[in-house]
């Protein structure tokens, strides 16, 4: 149902996790992929705004910086997310309870109100199910079939069609003591129409139900807020439950309209089948979207893809910048997907072009260069200079690793350029984080451009 919205919610926590600088043109993808997903469930666009102003304030707010950032952006996502959805309002019943479920054709009231019926069943209620739906036909013979399918209790007649007569029936009244769950299921129409209207309203008044449920199918989406406050103008209507979640794109639209009316959300139905209702809790339902357990778990999240990253820019800005390190750098800007990794730790330095071709050939090559390593002395990995000055090393390494001296000569070039782009990007910034002028970007891709001739 929220796939695709459950989605980009990932993508969009995974993007703020793993982004070691919160720039503006990330934040404004982020949000602009936010509003599009949430557009798509047929939230309102109103809505979609002022969440998107909330989320742009978070991550804009200049007196939190770094990693608390990245978390109070991430928790104001969660927070206003939940926001939209409403607050969760549980259905409290009393020890007895007369609960009447309304809505429009089709919408599932039967379905669910067999589903609700077999829920507090196995909690422990004495329920029954009664069949007030004398319009439709069929509608008796389906909560007959439903009830003895799931071994409920419940009453209908199918040659009454005054359904305040099927009501008053003196054997269902005489028996209806020993139930303290009484479900009832009504008729639907195409749409609350005078008919409807003033059906609903002679029930209310003879039945006195404890609560009366609105059901309303999720593809209606932001539709439900119409719908919800139609009904509540006919009868006073004590919350909602919305059906087939699991066949539409448009539950998100349907949820937070119910949270507009301020007409908490019951349950949910995800399925045809009868276990398929659940209760409905934004915060469950919001972590689902994101794919955590809880926002703790996210944060925990941010904060360990932070950290990885840190310790990467140390080593990157470090003038201490070993030749091991070079290659597990190397290793792991290949597993990452190349300079572009580098680049992208980098702020402003997204927009400096990498040749093409520059990272083919690099597995192997980073393969090399650790049997290299293997084998140079400690002091040599300490001092790789001392291979320049004394080639002979270089032969007896390349010898020794199984290779040619141009692969060591290679990677001593390597190593030496890239610790040269390092200083010179501290040179001109001093600091990477606070991000480069297009002028230094255009130096230090020129710089880069060497890389091209080496292959790397
Ligand atoms: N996929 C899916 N289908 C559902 C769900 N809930 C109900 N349905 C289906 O929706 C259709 C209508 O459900 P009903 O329970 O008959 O709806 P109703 O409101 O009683 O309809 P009327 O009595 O005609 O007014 C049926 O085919 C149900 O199986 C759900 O959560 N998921
Ligand atoms: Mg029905």
């Amino acid at each position: 149902m929220f796939e695709k919205l459950s989605e980009i919610l990932k993508k969009a926590t995974n993007r703020i996790a793993n982004a070691l600088f919160l720039d503006k043109n990330l934040v404004e993808s982020i949000i602009k992929d936010l509003q599009r997903a949430l557009i798509e469930a047929d939230v309102n666009v109103s809505l979609v705004k002022e969440f998107s102003e909330k989320i742009r304030k978070a991550a804009y707010d200049e007196r939190i910086k770094g990693l608390e950032k990245k978390e109070h952006l991430i928790k104001v996502l969660y927070d206003e997310l939940m926001n939209i959805l409403g607050k969760k309002e549980e259905l409290v019943l009393g020890k007895e309870e007369v609960i009447m479920l309304v809505g429009l054709y089709g919408s599932g009231k039967t379905t669910t109100i067999a589903k609700l019926g077999n829920y507090y069943q196995k909690r422990g209620r004495k329920v029954i199910l009664i069949g007030l739906d004398t319009h439709r036909p069929a509608a008796s013979e389906q909560l007959k079939q439903l009830s003895e399918k799931n071994k409920i209790a419940y009453f209908i007649d199918e040659n009454e069609k005054d359904p305040l007569k099927v009501w008053k029936n003196p054997d269902l009244q005489k028996n209806i003591k020993r139930y303290d769950l009484v479900l009832i299921d009504s008729a639907g129409r195409h749409s609350l129409d005078k008919d409807l209207i003033s059906e609903l309203k002679a029930l209310n008044k003879e039945i006195k139900p404890t609560k009366t449920i609105l059901v309303m199918p999720a593809d209606i989406g932001q539709a439900a807020k119409k719908q919800a406050k139609d009904f509540s103008s006919v009868i006073p209507i004590s919350g909602i439950i919305i059906t087939r979640m699991d066949s539409s794109a448009k539950g998100g639209g349907a949820l937070t309209a119910c949270a507009e009316t301020k007409a908490p959300v019951f349950f949910i139905t995800n399925g045809e089948k009868i276990n398929d209702i659940e209760e409905f809790n934004p915060k469950s339902f919001v972590s689902r979207l994101l794919g955590m357990g809880d926002l703790e778990t996210l944060i925990e999240k941010v904060k360990t893809a932070v950290g990885d990253k840190k310790q990467d820019l140390k080593k990157l800005e470090s003038d201490l910048f070993t030749i091991e390190e070079f290659v597990d750098q190397a290793k792991k800007v290949g597993d990452l997907g190349g300079l572009e990794k580098i680049k992208s730790f980098i702020p402003g330095f997204s927009s400096a072009k990498i040749p093409e071709g520059l990272l083919e050939n690099q597995e192997k090559r980073i393969e090399k260069w650790e049997h290299i390593i293997k084998s140079m002395t400690p002091e040599e990995r300490k001092n790789p200079e001392l291979l320049e000055k004394q080639t002979s090393r270089i032969s007896r390494i390349a010898k020794g690793s199984g290779v040619n001296t141009s692969d060591v000569r290679l990677m001593l070039k390597q190593y030496n350029l890239l610790k040269e782009f390092l200083k010179t990007g501290k040179k001109m910034d001093g600091d990477f984080s606070k991000g480069l002028s297009q002028k230094q970007l255009l130096k230090l891709a020129k710089k880069f451009g060497k890389f091209k001739n080496l292959g790397f």
